[in-house]
């Protein structure tokens, strides 16, 4: 991320051996997304949150968080956290439940408690892990109905209002229980992006649940001390959603296409424009992709759009798991550095 080096990711092999930071960096915390659900501190000190996201012909790998200080790490509750002095990682796990909601507002509400006693009162990105999905929980609601309850609720504790809900994703695992990760900032200052193209996720209609969802299409993470431009943008996760509804049910290649334009349009400069940030971006300046795919058998088509699209250096993985609508068949996110 370019002027600021000070907070990096990357992929690594999920293949048993720890992480090696380049010389001068230090692990913040990572995601393994393979086979297990756990969440712990590693025997080198950081947080790890491991999700069953793998399958066969689909990627496993770890995500890598890295930064220039030396982190204090810990654990709370349910929680595993570390911190730099600039950059909070936290990472949540919550076991499965016949109902989700007062849990993941516990949760929720104890890694905000913890984003301001630590002193990092900026969140820029949040990942929702969501088991089942689109499963009914014990009481016939949609799991992920009854997730995004919860979280709405916790975020009352956070911020009066939408302006601070950060770039987001939300997304299926193989496994059960939910889990999270939320990356904040101490002088930093994130800028949230809504799309032209789409319905803000927060003012959904009721049709949709109770509660609509708490997160921005992307976030800008302006570092302390920067110009304006020189912050990574977050990407949220990204689907054949125009307005609010879902647009080619049951078209694979209509809706991965929908997605990339949906993408397109967020990051360009006209959009970004309206959201009174300068620059602009194109698909191929996208790293550290993340590709959701509902269907094992649709991975082909999405791969073929995918690669049409983005830049030689445009880092993408593919899993096989559930979206939080049952019509929408794949979800795309990622960041501009
Ligand atoms: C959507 O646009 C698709 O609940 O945190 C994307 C990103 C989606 C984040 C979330 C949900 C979430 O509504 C789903």
């Amino acid at each position: 991320m370019s002027q600021h080096a000070a907070l990096q990711a990357h992929f690594t092999p999920l293949d048993g051996t720890a992480p090696q930071p380049a010389p001068g960096r230090h692990v913040l915390g990572t995601v393994a997304f393979g086979e297990r659900t756990a969440l712990s501190l590693t025997g080198q000190g950081y947080p790890e949150l491991a999700i069953p996201m793998a399958s066969p012909g689909f990627d496993s790998f770890r995500e890598v968080w890295t930064t220039g200080a030396e982190p204090v790490t810990g654990t709370r509750g349910g929680l595993a956290f570390a911190h730099d002095g600039e950059y909070l990682f936290i990472s949540g796990a919550i076991e499965p439940l016949p109902v989700y909601g007062p849990t993941v507002r516990e949760v929720y509400e104890e890694a905000f408690a913890l984003v301001g006693e630590l002193g990092y009162p900026h969140i820029f990105r949040m990942w929702n892990f969501v088991g089942g999905i689109i499963s009914p929980n014990a009481e016939g609601m949609e799991i992920y109905q009854d997730f995004v309850a919860g979280r709405a609720e916790a975020f009352a504790s956070y911020g009066d209002g939408t302006g601070h809900m950060p770039a987001a994703t939300g997304i299926g695992t193989r496994g059960e229980g939910i889990s999270f990760t939320l990356l904040a900032c101490r002088e930093g200052s994130p800028r949230h992006v809504e799309n032209q193209r789409q319905t803000p996720a927060y003012h959904y209609p009721e049709q949709y649940g109770p509660k609509p969802p708490s997160f921005a299409r992307a976030t800008r993470l302006h570092p302390a001390g920067g110009e304006q431009g020189d912050g990574a943008l977050f990407v949220s996760g990204t689907a054949s959603i125009l307005g609010h509804e879902t647009v080619h049910r049951g078209d694979i290649a209509a809706q991965t296409d929908v997605v990339l334009e949906n993408i397109a349009e967020l990051i360009s400069g006209p959009n970004l424009a309206a959201a009174g940030l300068d620059g602009g971006h194109e698909l191929k300046d996208l790293r550290l992709v993340k590709v959701y795919v509902r269907h094992e058998a649709d991975l082909p088509v999405v791969r073929e759009r995918c690669q049409a699209a983005f830049g030689p250096d445009t880092e993408v993985m593919y899993m096989n798991v559930a979206v939080c609508r049952d019509d929408l068949l794949v979800e795309i996110e990622g960041l501009v550095p």
